[in-house]
């Protein structure tokens, strides 16, 4: 067996991050260093998935839900406008390889992709 992800550790309350949402499947923190006004993360509960690939072909509606949240999220915290960032790989940044979403607004810079 392998160690449980970081995002399986907050969620067992091991390490401490509140989380601000939470569904029967999914659940959502603060990123802890933070690239935007607003920059949360939106994590299925379950960490079969590594990365957004995995998760779009093994659970399609799990995916559905966690950009529902996003959406959600950003209706609450930036008024609706945000953006989705799924980094996938290790050379495009994925450095926790238990599938979440970036949702970054509240004023971001339309030149840049961070
Ligand atoms: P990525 O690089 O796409 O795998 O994103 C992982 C993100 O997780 C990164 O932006 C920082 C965030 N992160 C890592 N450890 C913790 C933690 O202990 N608490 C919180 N809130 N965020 C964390």
């Amino acid at each position: 067996m392998s160690e449980p992800s970081i995002f399986t550790r907050i969620l067992r309350g091991e390490i401490p991050s509140e989380i601000i949402a939470e569904t029967d499947n999914v659940f959502a923190i603060r990123d802890i260093a933070p690239k935007a006004p607003v920059h949360l993360l939106v994590i299925p509960k379950t960490e079969r998935y590594r990365d957004v690939v995995a998760l779009a072909a093994g659970d399609p509606a799990l995916l559905a839900e966690v950009v529902g949240l996003a959406n959600t999220l950003a209706v609450e915290h930036t008024g609706g406008d945000f953006r989705l960032i799924f980094n996938t790989g290790a050379d495009a940044g994925q450095t926790v390889f238990h599938v979440h979403a970036h949702v970054l607004g509240g004023g971001l810079d339309e030149k840049s992709m961070n």
